[in-house]
This record gives C-alpha cells, structure tokens and sequence, in this order.
C-alpha cells in the first residue's frame, strides 16, 4: 500500500522535503506532473539550460559527495565516490545500469518509485551519466513486476519526445540513450555482476570481484551501477544543493530514506523519512505493533541483516551508522517487524530455504551450506532437533561466510548467527520438547 508522507516532513525541529513521494498519488506521475513540480530542472541546471553555466563533471561529482548519498540498495556504498572510479578519457563504449532488480524480501520501495516517479529515475540517470561522460544506460526491473515495468516504459517515451533523453539533448553536446530490460525475477540478478551477466544474455551468476564492474563492467566496460532510490534522490541533491541533502539527514548519513515498513505493524507500506529518524518513531508512522501486541524483534535491512531484539532496535535510529553499531545493517531498508507471538525457528527456517532456494549454486559452501542450513533448521522445527544442531548451525553458517564469490552466501549466513545469539534459549527448548529418536510423528 502507497502512503503519503505528511506527517514525515517536520522531524528534529527542521522542515523536511520529502524527495521522492511528496504529493504523489499514483495520478500525478507523468511528465507533465513531473514538471509542474519542478521535475527536470536539475537537468536543466547542470546543462546551462536555467540561465546559469554549464556544470563541470567535477563539479556534479564533488556536490553528490558533499551529499553523503549513499548507495540505496543495500551496500550503502558512497555514490560520489562511486562515481569518480567511472574512468575518463578512455576510448570505448561506458555504461550506466540502474539496478531496479528489487527482491531483498521484505524490500518494496523500487517498485513504488518506478511506479509514481519513474522520471525521477530518468532524471537521476541522465545527471548521472553526464557526470561521468556516459552514453548509454540501461533500468534492469524486476521480473516479476509489471506495472512497475510498463509504466517505465511509458515514461521513457515520454522523455525521449520531450528531448530529455536521446542526441543532443535539450540541445547540448550531452547525449544519453537510456533503455528498459525486463529481468526473470531470480533474486541472485539483484546482485550486480550477476545482473550484468543477466543483461548480456548469459545465466544471471555473479562474477569473481575485483575487478569490480567500475573497470569491468557490461560487456567488459566500465560501468557504473546504482540502485534505484539512489538515482531518484539525484535531482534533489542537484536543485537544492549537497549540503542542504546532507542536512536532512545526519553526518556520513545524508538525505532521506524510503523504509518498507512490514510484518506486524497496523499499516504497512512505504515510509519516507530523514536518516536518524528514531525506530520508535518509524513504528509510531507506520501504526504501531499490529494489534496493540507487544513488539518482540526486527530485522532492518531485509532479511539478509541480522535480526535485532526489540530493546535493541528501539534504542536505534535508522541510519547506517546507528544500525551497524547494534550489529545489523541498514540495507535496502525493508524493516520487518515481529510481535511477540512470532517463532523464531519457524521464522528463520523459511528464511533459509529462500536462500537456499536461490543460490546460483557456483560455490560450494553456498550451495551445500544453504540447504544444509535449511535441512537442520526442518529438523528442530519438525520435533527433531538435536542438542548438538544449533552449534553446528552456528558452524555451518560460520563457515559459509567470507568464502563465497558474492554476498548471498553471508545474507544466508548472518541471519543464522543473529537468530542464535539473541534468541538462542528459544531453539534449546524447541531442541528439548523434540521426540525422542525413532518416535513416531
Ligand atoms: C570500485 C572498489 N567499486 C566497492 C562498489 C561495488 C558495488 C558497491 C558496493 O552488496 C549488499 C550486500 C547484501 N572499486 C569498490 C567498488 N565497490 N568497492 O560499491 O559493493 P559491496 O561489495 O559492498 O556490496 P554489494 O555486492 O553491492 C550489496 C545487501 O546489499 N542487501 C541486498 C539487497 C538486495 C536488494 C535487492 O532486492 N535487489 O536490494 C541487503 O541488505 O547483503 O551486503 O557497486 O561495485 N574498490
Ligand atoms: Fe552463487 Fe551463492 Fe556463490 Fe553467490 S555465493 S555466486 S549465489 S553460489
């Protein structure tokens, strides 16, 4: 469900803007809209098209990492600086992909911006690429998502005809043929190698890293890859200036974020507000614990971060660095919460068996480790635990983590050790109430 931010606006006594769903309604999407409400005239602004003088490379880059924007899909990864590897001078053909491949479970902001503000997408991008002297990008979306698709669709044609995209454009030297591609819904395509594998045609597996995809990219070229929020908070930082995105958030944690707030809240959806913004109040914005139920646990970055217990996450506020310090991680910001009736085992037993589900099976201890993890986990659920299956849970997961080609390996790893450390007596027990061996079911 899609809810409006307005009571988001006013946090730590300053007013906010909220970038990406201010006034949206689902109606109001288009290019027109977009315009209306000031949409384009970032671009306009880098280009000398507003009156003033054209934007230096350097001097875009420089104001992004003034910004403190950081990488939105998971990694949080310092755009700026992301954006200074991208290599200039070199002959040849750059790349600019948007990583729209939205599947972190959990996480559905994506979709909704590509859904009511696709052009702030399409903006981003065209910014970016002139940042980094870049010609041709691409949005790898989602498979299984089709409005989100369609509508892109529809908005890039709208921005081609309007000038926006294409030769030339609005008259300049800078030109940016920016393409949609439909991905096939394998969460392992959200990975960035294994995406551009994807979008040249090949099975989506991740790549060994380094070289990373700044020197080795789609089809061997330097490529620059940003998530989708990321690129939507561009024109912003570009019409109000770095300092002022940097402002809205905290220090190392500029801007706003878009938080999936779901599970066991009494509205669920959505939830754009300033980095720091206390968990407490995230939780107030999106209802409450469903229920009026007490709150037992969260998990809040998507499944793949460590969960936290509920006094934990309530002293944190939602930011990289608040949530690192607790031992978990932002990433994409979906924010599953889960009230005190909630089985911990039954939880993460079906956490297991998605990542077990969607290994690409390339290395050994993701491939094996996953269903291991995931058949011990059946076993404890299923009265047939043993006492020495949560050591050697913690062990398989353990070693698991560090000795996979990409991250999939420790996003099923981490969830593990973070469910034994807080919640380890409630396993125990599970393990105690088991049936004796050969018992029947
Ligand atoms: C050039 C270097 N580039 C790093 C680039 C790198 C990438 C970005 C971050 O994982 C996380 C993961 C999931 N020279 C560089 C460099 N880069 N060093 O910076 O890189 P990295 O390796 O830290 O992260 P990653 O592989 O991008 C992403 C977590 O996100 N996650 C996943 C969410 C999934 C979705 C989804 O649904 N699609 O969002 C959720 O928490 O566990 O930790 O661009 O190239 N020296
Ligand atoms: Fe594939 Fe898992 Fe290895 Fe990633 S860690 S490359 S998903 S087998």
């Amino acid at each position: 469900e899609f809810q409006t931010q307005g009571d988001a606006t006013c946090f730590h006594g300053r007013h906010i803007q909220p970038q990406i769903y201010a006034g949206l309604d689902g109606s109001n999407w288009d290019l027109a809209s977009y315009e209306a409400r000031g949409g384009y005239a970032a671009l306009k602004k880098i280009l000398g098209k507003d009156g003033g003088e054209p934007w230096t490379q350097d001097q875009l880059i420089a104001e992004i990492k003034t910004s403190s924007l950081r990488g939105r899909g998971g990694a949080g990864f310092p755009t700026g600086l992301k954006w200074s590897f991208m290599p200039r001078g070199l002959p040849g053909q750059k790349y600019l992909v948007c990583n729209s491949d939205e599947g972190e479970p959990g996480t559905c902001k994506d979709r909704d911006i590509l859904l009511y503000n696709p052009h702030s997408v399409i903006e981003g991008m065209c910014i970016a690429a002139f940042a980094m002297g870049i010609t041709v990008g691409y949005n790898y979306i989602h498979g299984e998502i089709f409005e989100a698709y369609d509508r892109f669709e529809e908005a890039l044609e709208q921005a081609r005809a309007a000038g926006y995209l294409g030769d030339n454009i609005l008259g300049c030297a800078h030109s940016f043929q920016l393409h949609a591609f439909h991905g096939f819904g394998a969460y392992i395509c959200g990975e960035e190698t294994a995406l551009l594998e994807s979008l040249e045609g090949k099975k989506g597996q991740p790549r060994f890293k380094p070289p990373f995809p700044a020197s080795f990219g789609l089809y061997g070229r330097p490529t620059t890859i940003n998530n989708t929020e990321t690129f939507a908070a561009v024109p912003w930082i570009v019409r109000n200036g770095g300092q002022a995105y940097l402002e809205c958030g905290k220090p190392n944690n500029g801007g706003t974020k878009i938080f999936s707030m779901v599970g066991d809240v009494e509205r669920p959806g959505n939830y754009e507000v300033p980095m720091g913004t206390p968990f407490s109040t995230l939780l107030e914005l999106a209802g409450g614990v469903k229920g009026g139920k007490k709150l037992k646990a969260v998990i809040p970055g998507g499944s793949s971060a460590p969960v936290l217990p509920a006094d934990i996450m309530m002293a944190c506020t939602m930011d990289y660095d608040s949530i690192a310090k607790a031992g978990s991680m932002l990433g994409s910001g979906a924010v599953i919460v889960m009230d005190e009736t909630r089985c911990m085992v039954e939880s993460l037993l079906r956490l297991s068996y998605f990542y077990a589900h969607e290994s690409c099976g390339q290395c050994t201890p993701c491939r094996e480790g996953t269903g291991w993890l995931w058949r011990m986990l059946s076993r404890i659920q299923n009265g047939e635990g043993r006492a020495e299956d949560l050591d050697m849970l913690d062990n398989v997961a353990l070693n698991i983590m560090g000795r996979t080609i990409c991250a999939l390996g420790d996003a099923a790893a981490m969830p593990v050790r973070g469910m034994i450390k807080h919640f380890r007596p409630e396993f125990e027990a599970k393990i105690r109430a088991a049936r004796p061996v050969g018992a029947a079911a």
